[in-house]
């Protein structure tokens, strides 16, 4: 381990255990957009920038002995099949590496760097070549940080695929720093490996779910990190929340949910940080797309008087309806509000029951799909299973619809969506042959 020492003394008894700040998922090239204008930066940019170097100030006001970043703290994004960062960056890196600067003098070891499923090696290296030996870039090795010992280990993401094979799984340790998937309410690493890890070592620090909590996966000693500052990936994180319908005059508020987390002793604090604009979170419940369009305009009509409404990161998820362009057209009547992004998703508990005719018997699109699954064994039965989610569902379909015609779109479908997956056409047409009988009339 380097011998760095900051500018910054510290005076502390030999004995204290060192006090240490973890900052985790603050995505700072996420907004990067591709401009012509080379000293041009967007507008989410621009808060993104400020929102970090406000943290800053916060995180040095802790007087922390050493910083580590856990993770996704820079994101490399592509757009287009371009990767955006190398454009783009320029423009953002000096203010980045002021902030970084900041942080490694304000403390006595410097800066430790794990790197997240968005970040990349070089941007890492480039960041260690340019700070000096007071920022270091570890990959699966233990650190020596004062009086702790810190695992560092390398993100394993990869998406549909989150085995660790045991042997590769760190030995015993003190704080382990790590940046997987916790699987809730969606698939991730596995629960067996975290409970592993969490007999290993006396404290696991996981990023990458950008939600602070403890406890979970019943492992108490398992803390997930904070995202650092608000960024394009929200997950579940706002500070407002209107309900369509609902009640528009009074919103959900809550807490920043953002910050970082000092440990000092034995204690582990969650500090909050306030980002510079208000997290707004719209979910709109309606039965078909006129619905939704009535309360999208309902709520950004209250927007518009909120004295705020030119601070506000808004992100919408409505169910009930198919087409993300439906919401987006209704969004871009307000061009004052900031529209981060839709989702939209069909309510499985409300689907229609269509009837498909011409098959061996008039079916319901529900004993349809329960057919066609039961007749298949993995992979098969997974990408049917996207099909009926997302492409061959009641909203996409008219009520009694042409099985015929179905028919032809659903294979035209699924050799679309065998190439976006992947499917070699060997095994389309086998499927296809499999799925085949279950549309012949007797
Ligand atoms: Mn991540």
């Amino acid at each position: 381990m380097s011998s760095y020492t900051g500018t910054k003394d510290i005076v502390r008894a030999e004995s204290a255990v060192s006090r240490i700040a973890i900052l985790s998922d603050a995505h700072l090239l996420i907004q990067a957009e591709r401009f012509r204008d080379e000293n041009y930066r967007s507008p989410r940019g621009e808060i993104s920038l400020k929102n970090f170097n406000k943290v800053v100030s916060q995180v040095v006001a802790e007087e922390p002995e050493a910083v580590i970043l856990a993770g996704d703290m820079f994101d490399e994004r592509e757009k287009g099949g371009e990767w955006v960062v190398d454009v783009e960056a320029a423009k953002y890196w000096p203010e980045i590496r002021k902030g970084l600067k900041q942080l490694m003098e304000c403390t006595k070891y410097g800066i430790y760097a794990l790197r997240g499923n968005h970040d990349t090696a070089p941007v890492l290296k480039e960041l260690q070549d340019y700070l000096g030996n007071g920022f270091h870039f570890v990959r699966n090795e233990e650190e020596k940080i004062g009086n702790r010992r810190m695992y560092f280990m390398e993100t394993r993401y990869r998406q549909g695929n989150y085995t660790i094979k045991r042997e590769e799984l760190p030995e015993k340790g003190e704080i382990l720093i790590m940046h997987e998937t916790i699987p809730w309410d969606m698939p991730g690493l596995e629960q067996e490996v975290f409970q592993a890890l969490g007999e290993r070592f006396t404290l696991l620090l996981n990023g990458h779910m950008h939600h602070y909590s403890h406890g979970s996966l019943d492992i108490p000693n398992l803390y997930s990190l904070p995202a650092l500052i608000p960024s394009r990936e929200l997950k579940n994180n706002f500070t407002v929340e209107y309900q369509w319908p609902g009640d528009l005059e009074n919103p959900k508020i809550k807490d920043s949910p953002f910050g970082y987390l000092i440990l000092d002793g034995d204690e582990i604090s969650f500090k909050r940080y306030n980002p510079i604009q208000s997290i707004v979170n719209i979910r709109i419940e309606g039965d078909n797309p006129g619905d939704i369009v009535k309360g999208i305009n309902e709520v950004y009509s209250h927007l518009m008087q909120r004295e705020d409404r030119d601070n506000l990161w808004v992100w919408i998820s409505a169910s009930g309806i198919t087409f993300e362009h439906t919401v987006r057209q209704e969004t871009n009547r307000y061009p004052e509000i900031n529209t981060m992004d839709i989702k939209v998703k069909n309510q499985k508990s409300k689907i229609k029951n269509i009837e498909l005719k011409g098959l061996d018997k008039v079916i319901s699109l529900s004993e349809l799909e329960a057919r066609v699954l039961t007749s298949l064994l993995w992979p098969d039965r997974d990408l049917a299973q996207k099909l009926f989610d997302e492409i061959f569902n009641s909203d996409n379909l008219s009520r009694n619809a042409d099985s015929n015609l179905e028919r032809i779109l659903f294979q035209k479908l699924l050799e679309l969506s065998a190439l976006h997956c992947g499917v070699p056409e060997e095994r389309l047409k086998s499927f296809l042959m499999k799925v085949d009988p279950l549309w012949k009339k007797k």
